[in-house]
């Protein structure tokens, strides 16, 4: 079992253009689990977020995410050298407040082009919870 938390999406159709929400599908073994929104969490059934393949869409919206790129950062993993977007924290921030049993799970949407200013890995952001308390009924 493992606890997906949905912590942030920061990302802008265009230039000073407004934020988009964006919903995340949850698929296991190509079948839709669940879709969540921004600052929801979920249990799954499964032993790793990598068992899991994701879907993102933007909620009425004139723009379209590009090819996902995605990041599984542990605690003690080496952070891409990139800037805090907005008023987010930076990676760096967010990893060490992690516990051992956590990883951050990073898209980019906005570009593929690494060299871009748009590229910063922070337009959706999970915490995955690997070890998440769950109670029995
Ligand atoms: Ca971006």
């Amino acid at each position: 079992m493992i606890e997906l938390l949905y912590l942030a999406s920061q990302i802008q159709c265009g230039t000073n253009g407004s934020p988009i929400n964006v919903n995340i599908d949850i698929y296991q073994n190509s079948q839709l689990v669940r879709t969540i929104s921004v600052e929801e969490k979920v249990l799954l059934p499964v032993d790793s977020v990598r068992d899991l393949t994701f879907k993102y869409s933007f909620v009425n919206s004139s723009c379209n995410p590009s090819t996902p790129t995605e990041m599984v950062l542990a605690p003690n993993d080496l952070v891409p050298d990139l800037p805090g977007a907005y008023e987010q924290q930076s990676i760096q921030e967010i990893l060490d407040g992690l516990n051992d049993y956590e990883e951050l799970f990073l898209v980019e949407l906005g570009t593929t082009n690494t060299a871009s200013s748009a590229y910063d890995l922070q337009d959706v952001m999970m915490i995955v919870n690997n070890n998440p308390v769950v109670f029995a009924d």
